[in-house]
């Protein structure tokens, strides 16, 4: 029997639970390929859709999230093949359409997609063994995946261009203080952390979580003003729901708030 691609569980206990999915390709270090992508994509629209689900955590395990896109697969492609199938485009970028949040909990090599993976996750918690890098250029390519552009708007042009041309890898204390990672932890406490990081999450009003997350990738993504403007439209919808009623009038009776998801 093959191993599954991926493998997922349900962790907590609240209205709304965390949906883990673990890459399970340890022999190749997580490599990733077409057939892991279809079935990760699919399975992060499926918790996107559940209501019972209100956070995503991706992780690998303690030696690798991802070693990058499967390599002995990528050999055999040319032109035609990666531009005629539209590689990478077609089921790779699925993250990006899931409204609740994700994060990336992340241990041991996180290369080329993996890394490009971990950046489309909305935070990232790494153990203290983590290693970051885009070393596509030794295999004579470049990152294909968002490196290119994710990795300075994270860490600056002159860390990403010493990355991509290089080829070289950064320790995790190198990617928290250049701002890739939001926070560095013991690597056997990876998984406990990014599970209560998400459990927080889960006790929040889904609606105010998903357009909090499409303001910051706003901030991410474009101009300063644009920027600003959705924030204040996003601002002014979110008193039209009633989970700003309860959240402020559990504040102001000294109460938990009972969020309702709408
Ligand atoms: N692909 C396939 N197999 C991999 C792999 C990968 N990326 N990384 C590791 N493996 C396999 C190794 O071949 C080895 O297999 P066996 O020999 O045991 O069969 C096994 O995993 C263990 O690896 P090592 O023996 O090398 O382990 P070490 O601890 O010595 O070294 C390492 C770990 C991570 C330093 C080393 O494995 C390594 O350098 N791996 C390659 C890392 C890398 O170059 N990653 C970037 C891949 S390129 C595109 C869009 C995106 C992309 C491409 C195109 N388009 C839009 C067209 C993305 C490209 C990439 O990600």
């Amino acid at each position: 029997m093959t191993e599954p691609l991926i493998l997922t569980e349900i962790h907590g206990d609240g209205a709304r639970r965390t949906a883990l999915i673990r890459i399970n390709r340890p022999k190749q270090l997580n490599a990733l390929n077409d057939a892991l992508m279809v079935e990760m994509g699919q399975a992060l629209i499926g918790f996107d859709r559940d209501d019972s689900i209100g956070c995503i955590v991706i992780t690998g395990n303690e030696k690798a999230f991802a070693a990058g896109a499967d390599i002995a697969a990528m050999a055999k492609y040319d032109y035609m093949h990666v531009h005629q199938t539209e590689y990478i485009t077609r089921n790779w970028e699925t993250l990006l359409q899931v409204r609740k949040p994700v994060i990336a909990a992340v241990a041991g090599f996180a290369l080329g997609g993996g890394c490009e993976l971990a950046m489309m996750c909305d935070f990232i918690i790494a153990a203290d063994n983590a290693k970051f890098g885009q070393p596509e250029i030794k295999l004579g390519i470049i990152p294909g995946a968002g490196g290119t552009q994710r990795l300075p708007r994270a860490v600056g042009k002159a860390k990403t261009m010493d990355l991509v041309l290089t080829g070289r890898m950064m320790d995790v204390q190198e990617a928290e203080r250049s701002g890739l990672v939001s926070r560095v932890v013991p690597a056997d406490k990876l998984l406990e952390e990014a599970l209560a990081a998400a459990a927080a999450i889960c006790a929040y009003s889904g609606p105010s979580l998903a357009l909090a997350k499409a303001c910051v990738n706003k901030a991410f993504e474009g101009g300063l003003r644009d920027g600003i403007d959705h924030e204040r439209r996003i601002f002014h919808s979110l008193f039209a729901t009633e989970d700003q009623k309860e959240g402020m009038d559990a504040f102001l009776n000294k109460r938990a708030p009972r969020f309702r998801q709408r």
